[in-house]
């Protein structure tokens, strides 16, 4: 059988034992790190861009030291392991390229507008022109970053092929290899997680499946081609997207027929039994994050540009529409406090309104794209002075947040729940009635986390989302007030 002139490159080589990790960030440090501590791997390199913000953390890789601030059980030690045993380094010198048998690429993706389908390739194209300027024959190239459908075969293979002058399936394997870890939970996850491996051809899913093969203990490498694995990776978080956004428009509908979307959402979780299936999410007050907020762009913008699909005419896109029920419910929650307000005798533009949580995730001090932002935003157009408290972020662009929560709610006009930290499970009507200093302080709760009847009892005007069974109740006078 004569060998195609890669799998004869590829042979030449032999098994991978020197890898190169391109983005030292939440992806590419743990995996960089499970490389090199296999082993049947000698050497690894972590390929960082000595940039104003990022430079930094090569120093620091190299002592062995995380710069992940979220707490990830393991990586420390497993830094320091394999720094101290030479086979983990980082670096901004690229040339070391040439001595890598694969690289992978892990540099963020964001949208410039999301709205246009614009994302903003600039460090990845960065990162990627790059490895194609050092790439030797018979390397294997592994997208890891989040993609477009069709940028492993596109834009990563042309930048590939012109700074090496060398032909992707021919000269070097591509694959696209979409990261799954969640923070918290890295390098479980990169072990753990079934791991989708699509090359341009046979050859390089070959060749990826064995680079993965080494991190991998219960999860399987899943083969198939680069660009289904681009949709499998966008598609599973459009999905989850699509799926908040059902709960979020069923929670609307249920506050104008005056129901308890949870009695819905229970109702409709006793249907079980064979092959029934129905994934009732929660709704909330809104979707944040770099995963979702972005990820659906990426899957429409990647079926457009490989044709027009068959789809009903003048019907928007069921993923976009989902996107806006999402960034919609930040406006909500505004309509609720507003209403609220209304019900308390106070003015918008005379209140002060004590926001809890910042963090676009509970007990998490990542704030990207938090809905926390826009609603901030709705409150100062309409007047309002707005306080934040938040347990774990500590600092946000033009806004004060404050860990004391006292100090937050001394005379709020209205609390607003945005993010469903513990911190807030608990929370005591009277003592806050009492912080706030009101009669009747509006309570709006945007993750479902309070006692709506506790608070109606204690005199507050309470306002939830998917709560009309409650949304319109009398207003109690308190018991006791002490101003
Ligand atoms: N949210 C809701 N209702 C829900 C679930 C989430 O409003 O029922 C909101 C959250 O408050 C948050 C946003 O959506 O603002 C995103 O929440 P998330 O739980 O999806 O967390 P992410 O953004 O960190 O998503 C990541 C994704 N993981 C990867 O991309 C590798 C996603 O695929 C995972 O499903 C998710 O973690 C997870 O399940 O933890």
């Amino acid at each position: 059988m004569t060998l195609g002139r890669l799998e004869g490159l590829l042979a030449g080589r032999g098994p991978i034992r020197t890898v190169g990790v391109v983005g030292m960030g939440y992806v590419g440090i743990p995996s960089a790190a499970l490389f090199a501590d296999h082993s049947g791997i000698g050497r690894v390199y972590g390929f960082q861009r000595d940039s104003a913000s990022s430079g930094y953390k090569i120093a620091l890789l190299n002592r062995g030291e995380s710069p992940l601030n979220a707490d990830e059980p393991g990586l420390e030690e497993l830094l320091r392991r394999v720094v101290t045993a030479g086979k983990f380094s980082a670096t901004a010198d690229f040339s070391h390229v040439a001595s890598c048998d694969a690289v992978t690429v892990a540099i963020q993706t964001p949208f410039a507008d999301a709205a246009a389908l614009e994302p903003d390739y600039t460090a990845f194209a960065e990162g990627v022109a790059k490895v194609g300027r050092y790439l030797s024959e018979g390397t294997l190239v592994v997208i890891e970053s989040t993609v477009t459908p069709g940028t492993t075969e596109g834009l990563a293979r042309h930048l590939l092929e012109e700074g090496s002058g060398m032909k992707a399936g021919v000269d070097f394997a591509l694959a696209h290899a979409p990261e799954r870890v969640m923070v918290g939970r890295l390098l479980a996850h990169i072990r753990e997680l079934d791991r989708c491996v699509g090359g341009i051809d046979e050859v390089s899913t070959r060749r990826a499946a064995e680079l993965y093969r080494t991190v991998l203990t219960t999860g399987r490498v899943i083969p198939m081609t680069a660009r289904a694995a681009e949709v499998t990776k966008t598609a599973e978080n459009t999905f989850r997207d699509l799926q908040i956004a059902a709960a979020n428009q069923l929670a609307l509908y249920c506050e104008s027929m005056r129901i308890n979307f949870y009695d819905v959402r229970a109702g409709i979780d006793s249907l079980k039994g064979e092959g029934i299936t129905r994934a009732i999410l929660r709704p909330g007050a809104g979707v944040g994050g770099h995963c979702l907020t972005k990820d659906s762009y990426h899957l429409e913008r990647g079926a457009r540009m490989w044709g027009t699909p068959d789809l009903p005419p003048g019907a928007d896109s069921l993923f976009i529409v989902a996107r806006r029920i999402n960034d919609f419910m930040p406006r909500h929650l505004f309509a609720l406090t507003a209403d609220g307000l209304a019900a308390a005798g106070v003015r918008m533009d005379e209140a002060r309104i004590a926001v809890l949580g910042w963090a676009f995730i509970q007990n998490s001090d990542d704030a990207r794209n938090t809905p926390a932002g826009p609603f901030v935003g709705y409150c100062r157009d309409a007047g309002a002075e707005v306080a934040v408290h938040d347990p774990f972020v500590a600092h946000a662009e033009d806004v004060r947040i404050s860990s004391h929560l006292p100090e937050v709610l001394h005379s709020a006009d209205a609390i607003v729940v945005v993010t469903a930290h513990d911190a807030y499970s608990h929370l005591d009507p009277d003592r806050l009635r009492e912080f706030s200093r009101r009669r009747h302080p509006v309570l709006v709760d945007g993750r479902n986390v309070v006692d709506a009847d506790r608070f109606i009892a204690s005199g507050f005007v309470y306002r939830g989302i998917g709560r009309g069974d409650k949304n319109s109740h009398d207003l109690v006078e308190p018991r006791h007030h002490r101003t």
